[in-house]
């Protein structure tokens, strides 16, 4: 009979982020967890701890004062993997059920660092398994992504993926075992797949993680407007007076799926007096910090070339929108548009109605190398998921599957590769049981 893997340390997680919130998820596992949890957690309905995948209401209790800290819900995992109590969220009552399972011996896991979130992962994966997932180490991989989503397109976009990759992985493997008339079927070499699949896994990370977008431009050309109009908000002050905006504003929004730190800042220009000048400056670290730039320019006025100067100054990915397009657009202000853009692309808006919005938002995604979340198809969302692929593409000999490449390749290391590769991204045996006989 195989042994049982010895239990790991008492260990005590916060699932869900710290702050604000409607419920707060903490995991209880490891040798002692069972104890940590009897003292911890009164069952309002039964005397012991409900059997796994059970649920128990009940009282959760500070065992150093026998104060009652919140009511909440104990789930058992299966499989001997610990608890989860589902707390109401909330900086406090969190805290306190954290210390106090430290009190009692668990050491806390910061699901912050790497060392971290490799073992929750683990965990993941191995619940997923226990529950009889067909796929727990991708399931792992969307469940700890899944934290970080800010947008409805990304929480789509990421519960999709289990089935979408997952899927397009097996089909890879299936395609290769089947020689190369399967390659063939299956429309492609096995390296150009790999290669596309890491190529764009930088896209959709970086619409996942989100970016910084600095509103920048001549005083009164609009940037104000157009941030209150992209965060659908009015969180900056609007005026018609130049030099408005003194310190910076900045506001999250969802430009098409895209998370958008937006910054708005005070306007540039030429002779500035000591107050704006100081604006500027107080903003400038985090105008050069940002992930791209949006150049605010009002249709109606031409920009000095000292002005033009100093935004372009700025460097760095920039996308132009010309805005106040409801009157006449002066062909000068157009032509520093296209300089400023310096290829990049210019967009033409009336902010104060949200006109030439739809443009923005796509134009910003594609600035920041972002891919768009909508689409709903096969990537590669995570750190661990792309070094497995690169490590895979490193370890496939020469033009592998390319005409004449295959002779270079011994079948042996190349079904062992695949094969750890698929049971390592899946966490399937799906290719196990097809080599067992
Ligand atoms: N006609 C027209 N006016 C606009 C448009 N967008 C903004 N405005 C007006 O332009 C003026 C300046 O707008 P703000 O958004 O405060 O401009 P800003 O660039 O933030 O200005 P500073 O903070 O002073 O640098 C206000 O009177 C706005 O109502 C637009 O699309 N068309
Ligand atoms: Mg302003």
């Amino acid at each position: 009979m195989a042994e049982r893997p010895a239990q790991p340390e008492t260990t005590v997680a916060l699932l869900t982020p710290l702050g604000a919130g409607g419920v707060a998820v903490v995991r209880v596992w490891g040798a002692g967890a069972a104890e940590v949890v009897r003292q911890l957690f009164a069952p309002t309905h039964r005397a012991n701890l409900p059997e796994a995948d059970r649920l128990a209401i009940g009282c959760v209790i500070d065992p150093a004062t026998g104060e009652a800290v919140d009511e909440g819900l104990l789930l058992t995992l299966p499989a001997g993997l610990g608890f989860e109590l589902s707390l109401h969220g909330g900086v406090r009552i969190v805290q306190r059920v954290v210390s106090a399972c430290q009190g009692l011996g668990a050491r806390r896991l910061d699901a912050g660092d790497e060392a971290g979130r490799d073992e929750l992962w683990r965990q993941a994966a191995a619940l997923h398994k226990a529950r009889g997932r067909r796929r727990p180490a991708l399931a792992a991989d969307v469940e700890l992504a899944m934290v970080s989503a800010r947008t409805g397109e990304a929480v789509a976009w990421l519960a999709a993926q289990e089935e979408l990759l997952g899927d397009a992985i097996e089909r890879l493997a299936a395609a290769e075992q089947g020689g190369p008339a399967g390659r063939l079927a299956a429309g492609g070499q096995l390296r150009l797949q790999l290669e596309r699949l890491a190529c764009e896994a930088d896209g959709w990370m970086r619409a996942l993680a989100g970016v910084r977008v600095a509103i920048v431009g001549p005083p009164n050309a609009g940037k104000s407007t157009l941030l209150n109009a992209l965060a659908g908000a009015s969180t900056a002050i609007v005026s018609e007076s130049a030099g408005t905006t003194r310190d910076y504003v900045t506001r999250w929004a969802n430009l098409a799926g895209l998370a958008c730190e937006l910054v708005d800042t005070a306007g540039l220009r030429d002779g500035a007096g000591n107050l704006e000048a100081a604006a500027v400056a107080l903003a400038d670290p985090v105008v050069r910090s940002a992930d791209l730039r949006v150049v605010v320019l009002d249709g109606g006025e031409e920009l000095a070339s000292g002005d033009e100067q100093r935004l372009a100054g700025l460097g760095g990915p920039t996308v132009v929108a010309i805005n106040k397009c409801d009157r006449p657009v002066r062909a000068a202000t157009a032509e520093s548009a296209a300089r400023l853009a310096g290829g990049g692309e210019v967009v033409r808006l009336v902010a104060r109605t949200g006109e030439g919005l739809e443009s923005l938002r796509p134009a910003v995604r594609r600035a920041v190398g972002a891919n768009d979340l909508a689409d709903l198809r096969a990537g590669l969302f995570c750190r661990r998921q792309r070094e497995r692929v690169a490590g895979l593409i490193a370890g496939l000999p020469g033009g592998l599957g390319e005409p004449g490449g295959q002779r270079s390749a011994t079948p042996a290391t190349r079904e062992e590769g695949l094969r750890a590769w698929v049971q390592y991204l899946l966490g399937c045996d799906c290719l196990d049981s097809e080599h067992a006989g």
